[in-house]
């Protein structure tokens, strides 16, 4: 058996986690927070088969891989500066990603 943990961004969670239950595959969602950014992330625990991570890795990349999307930017994400033309113009943005620990589990019991 293996535990994978999965540090993913915050507005794929819900996406990530209902993949996970659709293929029944258990899961635990940890609020979890970067040390780097300091930013809130999401943490998943998922515990699984061997032979079924290749499946969590296939959900995972289907809900959270990195991909660029068109956004709107606000005015407040100019600065404060108010630019008339930017104001809501849409913009390329790299979203997404995951980083995945995948760990042997000695054991596995529910008490
Ligand atoms: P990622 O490398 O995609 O990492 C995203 C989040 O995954 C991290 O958030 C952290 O919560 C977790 N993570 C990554 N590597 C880990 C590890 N070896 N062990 C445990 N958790 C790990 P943040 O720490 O807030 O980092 C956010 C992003 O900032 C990183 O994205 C990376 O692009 C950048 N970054 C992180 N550390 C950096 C550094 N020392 N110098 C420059 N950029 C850094």
């Amino acid at each position: 058996m293996k535990l994978i943990f999965a540090v993913i961004r915050d507005k794929d969670a819900n996406d990530a986690v209902e993949e996970l239950i659709e293929r029944r595959i258990g899961v635990t969602k940890l609020a979890s927070t970067g040390g780097f950014l300091r930013d809130g992330n999401t943490t998943l625990m998922i515990g699984t088969e061997d032979n079924r991570v290749e499946e969590v890795m296939q959900a995972l990349k289907e809900t959270c891989a990195k991909r660029s999307q068109m956004e709107v930017v606000a005015p407040h994400a100019t600065g404060g500066v108010p630019v008339w033309n930017l104001g809501y113009a849409p913009v390329k943005v790299e979203v997404g990603g995951a980083t995945v620990f995948v760990l042997d589990v000695e054991q596995f019991r529910k008490l």
